[in-house]
């Protein structure tokens, strides 16, 4: 069998980054983009920080509190709240570039996408390696995103290569070099061992990828389970033939708003709903989209959620429509709502691309 080249494309601290291509005064001072979670104040967690606010230990997934008291003696740290609309918009653009580069492409989440390039590169790492540099060269050309790539024969290698040197990174790894770069790596950087298995390998004495390769099979399964088990056997020799498969984002707009008062009053309700549909209505237009499902969601008063949805029989972009379709929903929602909601949405997703006005004119 031919050996194939994937590519997995990861983008650099993404969220922070892209508030930087936004405004490039932040790009010299300390950035966290915090979820701030209703309850006010700096209640909440860090979603990702700019390099310079990890050199001083911030990390994703933190207390906005925590990253606060890391970065006490930086005055100039900037906390913002998290834009996905803006983060979707920029991922889109990168992964259209990503995706005319390759043969098969692969969706994996807002930052990240495989891509299988064997049919127009055949199994020429030197010219793989030229590959990826032109989509690094394109992506930062066009958005002035960077990202890091990493290059190998399987899905499981280049996911590790592309971590292995962050930010603006590409590292290749030809089938001859994989064990070489596997060994003296650490066992959590193989994908999907979490800390409570890195933990039980540690008290087995196991530290590296290269101590795991003393394990036969029969003891792995015993210790892991047979599926972990045989994971692992191979992974820690770089085998892997997951193929990449055609997956295109599914993405979905959506705005939220938490109301004045909390309420089951139709009314009031439907009032902030039509505003709520104006403003994702701007959304959907700016990036030329139809939808053809719609949604209404509530936080209610104690705090949990509950959500509505209807398909259309025909994709749309017509705010008539939307807000016809979620003045419907929210009326038949609110027949057996017993509680008072706090926060009220509008989603819409199953999108595709709207021809534009613009298209036929210029063809005529
Ligand atoms: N994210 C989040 N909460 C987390 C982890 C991540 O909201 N606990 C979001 C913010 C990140 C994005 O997902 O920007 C991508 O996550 P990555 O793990 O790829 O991390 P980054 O892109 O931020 O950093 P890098 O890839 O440079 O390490
Ligand atoms: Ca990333
Ligand atoms: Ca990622």
């Amino acid at each position: 069998m031919e050996t194939r080249i994937v590519f997995h494309i990861d983008f650099d601290y993404f969220y922070a980054q892209c508030e930087e291509i936004r405004d490039s005064g932040l790009k010299s001072k300390p950035v966290c983009v915090c979820v701030f979670s209703d309850r006010g104040g700096d209640s909440g967690a860090i979603a990702t920080a700019n390099y310079i606010a990890r050199e001083f230990g911030v990390k994703s997934g933190m207390p906005i509190s925590f990253a606060k008291n890391k970065l006490a003696n930086r005055k100039d740290a900037v906390y913002l709240g998290v834009d996905f609309d803006y983060y979707i918009q920029m991922s889109e653009q990168a992964m259209k570039i990503i995706k005319d580069n390759g043969d098969i492409f692969e969706y994996v989440g807002k930052d990240e996408a495989y891509l299988d390039v064997t049919d127009r590169i055949g199994s020429n790492f030197k010219n793989a390696s030229h590959l990826a540099q032109q989509i690094k060269n394109e992506i930062r050309d066009k958005i002035k995103l960077s990202c890091s790539i990493g290059v190998s024969p399987n899905k499981l290698i280049s996911k590790i290569a592309s971590d292995y040197r962050k930010p603006d990174g590409l590292t290749v790894v030809t089938p001859d070099e994989v064990e070489d770069f596997l060994k003296p790596m650490k066992i959590r950087k193989i994908p999907g061992i979490g800390t409570k298995t890195e933990r039980k390998m540690n008290d087995m004495g196991l530290e590296k990828i290269q101590d795991l390769k003393k394990l036969d099979i029969f003891t792995l399964n015993k210790e892991f389970g047979r599926k972990n088990g045989t994971y692992i056997h191979n992974a820690v020799r770089g085998i892997d033939s997951t193929p990449v498969k055609e997956r295109e984002a599914s993405v979905q707009y959506s705005k939220i708003i938490t109301l004045k008062k909390d309420s089951k009053d139709y009314e009031f309700l439907g009032e902030n709903l039509k505003e709520i549909c104006k403003e994702l209505h701007k959304i959907i237009i700016k990036n030329n989209k139809m939808f053809k499902s719609i949604g209404i969601s509530f936080v209610q008063s104690d705090l949990s959620n509950k959500s509505k949805s209807k398909m259309l029989r025909n994709s749309t972009s017509n705010i008539d429509e939307l807000e016809k379709v979620s003045d419907q929903l929210l009326k038949e929602a609110l027949i057996t709502q017993t509680t008072t909601i706090r926060r009220l949405g509008i989603r819409v997703s199953d999108l595709s691309d709207k021809q534009g006005q613009s298209d036929i004119t210029n063809f005529f």
